[in-house]
């Protein structure tokens, strides 16, 4: 018999990914969507046919627990959030609500509407922050250095709390920085790829950047949603620590994307503070053992291909408008 899954986040980049994975392996995908003046349906497309959308908000109760009550779910992921670590400063309080407390509203929905459904919350390596131990693993402390890294924690314990409680069946994916050409432009993975491409083409002159020396541990999002699927599957429920294991720097980074459409990324990039953090997380390198060994996940894209696969995928999109 096949699968329902129920996706929160639907449009963002990891709800495109995950809504593929599912429906290739016959699963019936509800998406949850908030109402737009506009669809922005731009990374489902390709999908939007396959998939049934139930229309509501992490931040109205309601409409979660009729989301669920309408997708009867076997598995639901909640991978809805106000997601943009530099937006977190700006809009603390509404960070807090729809990535912190937006996670109880979902756990609440499945308690009341369908206990016995799986669930997947989208947590996150900004909850380990400030270095404490290196590389980060499931028992390495939280440090949290952003309203968004606070948040995260919250949803965290709330899901590890539901679990403990309710006896449900919860998950909390502990996922570092995952990237693709579906990437919001505002973060730097993909900022970087699509100003080289404009650069290249002659459709901008400069690149505006905060901190080039962080370091980040950064994977292919294609990869990630497998091991998100993987953790419902398993006879316990338990959290897990998803990476590649590798660091670079936001300059190499750079390098990598300028020098691969022939440019030379000194003569365009330039430090602006106004792209520097209040609180830098400095480093993050994560420890997946546990979910190799038990979830049997691996990784299949490198960073130089992520990098390289999102500069094509730019230079493309840029070059089918004309230019
Ligand atoms: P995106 O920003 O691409 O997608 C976020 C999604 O959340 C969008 O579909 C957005 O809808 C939806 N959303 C935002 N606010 C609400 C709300 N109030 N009610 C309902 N839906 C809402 O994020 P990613 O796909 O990159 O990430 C998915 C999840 O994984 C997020 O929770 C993120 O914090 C977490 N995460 C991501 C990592 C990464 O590197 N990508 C790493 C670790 C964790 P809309 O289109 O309407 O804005
Ligand atoms: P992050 O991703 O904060 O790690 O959160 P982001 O790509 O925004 O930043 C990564 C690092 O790059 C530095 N940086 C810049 N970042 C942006 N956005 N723009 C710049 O111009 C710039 N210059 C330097 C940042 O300071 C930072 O050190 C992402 C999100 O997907 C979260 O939702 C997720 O939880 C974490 O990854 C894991």
């Amino acid at each position: 018999m096949s699968k329902t899954a129920l996706i929160t986040g639907i449009t963002g980049q990891d709800g495109s990914y995950l809504a593929e994975l599912l429906l290739d392996k016959g699963y019936k995908v509800f998406g949850l969507r908030r109402r737009t003046s506009v669809p922005i349906l731009e990374n489902i497309e390709h999908i939007k046919d396959q998939i049934e959308f139930v229309e509501g908000d992490l931040l109205d109760l309601g409409s979660l627990i009729h989301a669920v009550k309408l997708s009867n779910p076997d598995e639901v992921y909640n991978l809805a959030a106000q997601s943009f670590v530099g937006t977190s400063w700006d809009q603390p309080v509404l960070t807090g609500q729809v990535t912190g407390i937006g996670v109880t509203n979902m756990l609440e929905a499945v308690r009341i509407a369908k206990p016995e459904a799986r669930f997947y919350q989208a947590s996150s390596s900004e909850m380990f922050g400030k270095v404490v131990e290196t590389p980060q693993k499931e028992t390495t402390p939280f440090y949290p250095r952003s309203p968004y890294g606070v948040a995260k924690v919250y949803g965290h314990w709330i899901t590890v709390n539901y679990r403990e409680s309710f006896n449900m069946f919860a998950c909390s994916g502990i996922l570092f920085n995952h990237e693709s050409p579906r990437r919001g432009v505002e973060f730097v993975t993909r900022k970087v790829t699509d100003a080289a491409a404009r650069i290249k083409l002659g459709l901008q002159k400069e690149l505006r950047m905060g901190n080039l020396d962080s370091q980040r541990d950064w994977g292919f999002a294609g990869d990630y949603v497998k091991a998100m699927w993987l953790m419902l599957q398993q006879d316990t429920p338990d959290d897990y620590v998803i990476s590649t294991g590798e660091m670079h720097t936001v300059e190499e980074l750079v390098e990598i994307a300028f020098s691969h459409v022939g440019l030379n990324w000194r003569d365009y990039v330039v430090v602006d503070p106004k792209f520097v953090r209040p609180a830098e997380v400095d480093l993050l390198l994560g420890d997946c053992t546990k979910a190799k060994e038990t979830l049997g996940w691996e990784l299949e894209v490198s960073f130089k291909e992520l990098v390289t696969m999102m500069v094509d995928s730019d230079m493309k999109k840029y070059q089918a408008l004309g230019n």
